[in-house]
């Protein structure tokens, strides 16, 4: 009679196994994909708001069916609904748009354009543009630079919206006569003194940077350089170095800048590159082709968590260990527990899978320990670029020239697409549900070993 319930536990057991591996085994199937934009014209730069909501875009294409002309304008996309995405224009000029940012709750924006929106760049030159768009439907413009001839301007905005990281050759502050690349702070809360200049290399060498950014509220900002810094002399071998600066505001006075070299590269072949913030300020996620902590000795670029908590002693891990080129881009969530990039490097791609780009996810909770897995599995030579994400995560961003959900972009023009993490990312297995695992196969196994007894013994 007893034999019937060891059978019951037995199959308990399985039952319950099989269950909690097939849940931990969710990691591996491929994330569903919504094509966002269908266009015959090119919609790229998609800059996610931290909340997730919506997403700022730049597209050639009529995306709201108000017969827009095929030029590069901005675009907000509330998807709030995935499934019935709205779409307002922001712009309708002749001129491009570049660099789109947008603040975490998506009511600011940011931008350069030669486009004259409020009436004061009559001679279309090079300007930094910020943006009201609590109203999409009627967005309140403010040119921020006054530049008098073509330079470069670029700016980002702080995930509360009231700051923006900027780059510049242009002696905004009386500071820079040389007109060497520069990085500033503005500060939309100070009317007196917007600007202030965060480095200051009194000559001009030639340099190259990238678009600087900054953290939630704007009280740190990051940005990679070859310029020559502090004190003058300590880069002189030009490599692209990683800086950080701390920032303190008091209007109407000028904000204070303290200002840290985070990587220090023997000589100029090697690079930071692609720095993100998460949110908070107090890690960095950059790729970087240097031997920083002794385990990228090939000296091929991979991805490295920066904490940045005191910038005087900043700590490296290395996310990623590939003999391949891995990536130049990647992003981080605001708890610096996820990221996630794009490749075609097979030790990252799914086992067999052609040269198409993959969006590869990494649990970073411990980031010596990384837990890296492909969430898509593209055919056909597809194309990602431009990962962006919201704060935590829900869903990635991304533009591709490739018909990746068939039959939506045969034309082959760049798309916004999202990717859905909910359906693939939210099972890992915890470390309790490892336990469990644990617990099931042992119960089943004694349950087994006692029912053999039992038949022995009978
Ligand atoms: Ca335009
Ligand atoms: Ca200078
Ligand atoms: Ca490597
Ligand atoms: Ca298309």
């Amino acid at each position: 009679m007893a034999n019937k319930y060891f059978y019951i536990f037995i199959i308990f057991s399985l039952i319950l196994f099989l269950l909690i591996v097939d849940n931990a085994q969710a990691q591996n199937k491929t994330c569903s994909v919504i094509q966002l934009t269908d266009g015959d014209q090119d919609s790229d730069s998609p800059a996610v708001c931290g909340n997730g909501s919506g997403i700022l875009i730049s597209s050639r294409a009529d995306l709201a069916n108000n017969g827009h002309a095929d030029q590069p304008d901005l675009f907000f996309v509330d998807i709030r609904n995935f499934n019935n995405p709205v779409f307002y224009q922001l712009t309708n000029t002749p001129e491009s748009e570049r660099g789109p940012s947008i603040s975490g709750d998506c009511s600011e924006i940011a931008f350069n354009s030669q486009s004259n929106l409020t009436g004061g760049n009559l001679s279309n030159f090079s300007q930094l543009f910020y943006a009201d768009i609590n109203d999409p439907n009627s967005p309140i413009f403010t040119q921020l630079t006054n530049f008098t001839s073509n330079e470069i301007i670029n700016g980002n905005i702080s995930g509360d919206g009231t700051k923006l990281a900027v780059s510049s050759n242009v002696d905004i502050t009386g500071m820079n006569p040389d007109e060497s690349v520069e990085f500033f702070i503005y500060d939309h809360n100070n009317l007196v003194v917007p600007f202030a200049q965060l480095t200051n290399d009194p000559t001009n060498s030639g340099s190259i940077s990238s678009s600087p950014i900054s953290n939630f509220d704007g009280s740190r900002a990051a940005f990679i350089t070859s310029q020559d810094f502090i004190p003058p002399g300590n880069n002189a071998n030009g490599g692209r170095e990683l800086y950080l600066s701390e920032i303190s505001y008091n209007p109407p006075n000028i904000p204070a800048s303290t200002l840290y070299q985070i990587t220090d590269f023997p000589n100029g072949d090697f690079r930071a590159q692609g720095a993100q913030f998460a949110v908070g300020g107090d890690y960095i996620l950059i790729s970087s082709n240097a031997n920083i902590t002794g385990m990228n000795p090939d000296e091929n670029p991979d991805f490295f968590l920066v904490d940045v908590t005191n910038p005087a002693t900043p700590v490296f891990t290395q996310i990623t260990k590939s003999n391949d080129f891995t990536g130049a881009f990647g992003i981080i969530d605001s708890t610096a527990t996820k990221m996630a990039f794009e490749t075609s490097n097979p030790d990252f791609t799914p086992p067999g899978s052609d040269t198409s780009d993959q969006i590869i996810f990494a649990d970073i909770t411990n980031p010596n320990a990384p837990n890296i897995m492909s969430l898509t599995n593209f055919t056909n030579d597809a194309d990602v670029d431009d990962l962006s994400a919201p704060d935590d995560f829900s869903y990635i961003a991304f533009e591709s020239d490739s018909d990746l959900v068939p039959g939506g972009n045969s034309d082959g023009s760049e798309e916004v697409f999202i990717l859905l993490t909910s359906n693939c990312l939210v099972s890992i297995p915890t470390l309790s549900e490892w336990g469990l695992i644990a617990m099931a196969g042992v119960l089943g196994i004694v349950g087994f070993m006692v029912m053999r007894r039992k038949k022995v013994t009978v």
